[in-house]
Parts: structure tokens; sequence; C-alpha cells
């Protein structure tokens, strides 16, 4: 199998909502055992420990919760994550969802200097769409595909380098979706599958055209697979459970998916809230799913059936 250079990189970002806890992600994802799932699989792991957010000089403002902490998470992110991509792949601990400002920000850095279209899969049950203006909650784990896409309003944020085009965005498990995303997303050519398209249709299809439209470009692929993709019944430890996701056999074979076709080459795991947890049960199942996108499989060749 094909070795990689991995790094481990924890993110403990808790800014993105009000509920605290993501910040004990980075660590659940070490006792759940990431780097040893890894290393089983013959890869080598580094464990680059945790980044910490950047102090900045920037105005609070009240109708978003704590704008100054996040912009320095992003900047501070942003770096870490462009120099992680010369060095092997990167594996973001998070933290919650603001933290993919910073990473993908950082990845999209590092695409455009080596001259590779980026592409960005986004996991989750919500767009993460809204502006510093149309946000509603004020949290900001809830702007980061905007932020990421070039949209307007992010003044505070450090410029988006090489802001990501529609086209080369897929976000599957979509099931909340406030209006205002809806309207911007509609004005866009990101491609949308939600629960029903996979209930109607599977989730193989989708995942396998948009693949193939990365194998195409020869592109870099960046997966941000929030935790609220998969259903709450088997993965608990969210703080804002959304019911009606992904099952766990459909998460491992979009995992399995992903590793055949090679083009993972950076990877976010966020959402986790620890505090939450039963017994660990989400971070065993995040790493098994990590494990699954690295290589882990049920058998080495393909099964045949007895017919
Ligand atoms: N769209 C809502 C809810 C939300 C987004 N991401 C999460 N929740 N986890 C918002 O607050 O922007
Ligand atoms: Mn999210
Ligand atoms: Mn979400």
């Amino acid at each position: 199998m094909h070795t990689r250079d991995i790094l481990l990189i924890g993110a403990p970002v808790d800014s993105g909502k009000r509920r605290r806890g993501c910040l004990m992600g980075p660590d659940a994802f070490r006792v759940a055992g990431l780097r040893e799932a890894l290393e089983g699989l013959g890869h080598r792991v580094t464990d680059k420990g945790n980044v910490a957010a950047e102090a900045v000089d920037v105005p609070d403002d009240t109708r978003l919760h704590a704008l100054a902490e996040t912009v320095g998470w992003t900047r501070s992110l942003l770096r870490a994550a462009e120099e992680a991509m010369g060095q092997g792949m990167p594996i973001f601990l998070g933290g919650d969802h603001a933290l993919s400002m910073g990473t993908v920000a950082g990845v999209a850095a590092h695409a455009a200097r080596v001259g590779r279209p980026l592409f960005l899969l986004w996991l989750d049950a919500h767009s993460d769409f809204h502006t510093l203006e149309s946000t509603e909650s004020g949290n900001l784990h809830g702007v980061s595909v905007a932020y990421l896409s070039g949209r307007e309003g992010f003044g505070a944020f450090p410029a988006m380098p090489a802001p990501i085009p529609g086209k080369n965005v897929c976000m599957i498990g979509l099931r909340s979706v406030d209006p205002a995303e809806r309207e911007a997303l509609a004005a866009t050519d990101i491609h949308l599958v939600d629960m029903r398209a996979i209930d109607e249709n599977g989730i193989r299809a989708p995942l396998a055209e948009f693949l193939g439209r990365v194998d195409a470009a020869d592109g870099l692929l960046h997966v941000s697979f929030d935790v609220d993709f998969l259903d709450p019944a088997i993965a608990p430890a969210v703080g804002t459970t959304s019911p009606g996701g992904t099952t766990f056999r459909e998460a491992h074979l979009v995992m399995e998916m992903l590793f055949d076709s090679g083009r993972v080459t950076s990877l976010d795991l966020v959402e986790l809230n620890p505090f939450l947890d039963e017994r660990g049960r989400t971070a065993g199942l995040m790493v098994d799913l990590t494990a699954s996108l690295l290589g882990r499989r049920i058998f080495d060749r393909p099964t045949r059936s007895l017919a």
C-alpha cells in the first residue's frame, strides 16, 4: 500500500459557537488511538502537537460571538496549514468548524503556489454558508464556506489567498440550511447533496461524479468532516445534533471511496465535543472512519460472490 507522511495538528478551536467543549477534541482523538490506527496501516505519523491562536487587535462585535479570537485562530492555522502541506498530509484535529477558515485557506495558498486546483468536500449537516451579516446565531462556525468561497464582508479576517470556485466545492449530508444560506447557495455552482438525494439515489453516485472531476483536473482535495455529517444515534458527541444523518455504512463507503481515489491531500476532523460523548464512542468512530479514508479495508482484493 502507498505509505504516506501524515501530520497530526491539534486545532483546539472553541470560539465558533457558544457551547464549549470542542477544545478537548484533539486530545480525545489522541486518546482514541488515531496515531496508532494510522501507523498500523503502514503510514508514517508525526504528531505536531496543538496550534495556538494568534493574539490580534480586532474589536469584538456584539452581533458575533468571539470574533477576535476566531480571527486569531484563522491567522495561525493558515500559516500552520500552508507549512504542513509542504511536508505531508495534514490531519487537523478540531476544534469546531470555524477552524476550517484557517486550515483550508492555508491549503489554498499552497495549492496556488504549486499551481494545482483545489477541491473541497464538505461533509456536514449544515452548509456553513453565512456571511458575517447574514448569520442569525452570530456563531462563526457557520460562515466557513462563505469565507473560503471569497464572499464579501469578511474584512476582519485575513484575505482569502485563493478563493475556491463553487464548481470545485461539494457538500454532502445537508439537512439544516437557513433561508439566507439557501438563497446565497442558489447563486453558486456548488454541488449540493442533501439527505433526500442520498435517500433516493444513494451516496455513491454523487461522490463518484465529484471525484471524477477532481481526477480530470489533477486537483488537490481537502476533506472537511463535521461529526454531525453522521447520524447522532451513532455519533452523539456534537453540540448541535441534527437527526437524519448518514449511517455507519454510508460514512464508511465515503471514506473507502476517498481512499480509492488517491486524491485526498488534507483533512479536518471537526465539531467533536468530548464532553458530550458516551464512553469515547464518537471519538472511536471518527478514528475508524479516518482509518478507512487511509486504507483500512475488509479485504485486500475485490470480493467475488459464490454464484
Ligand atoms: N446555520 C446555523 C446552524 C449551524 C451551522 N453550523 C452548525 N450549526 N453546527 C448557524 O448558526 O449559522
Ligand atoms: Mn460545520
Ligand atoms: Mn454541522
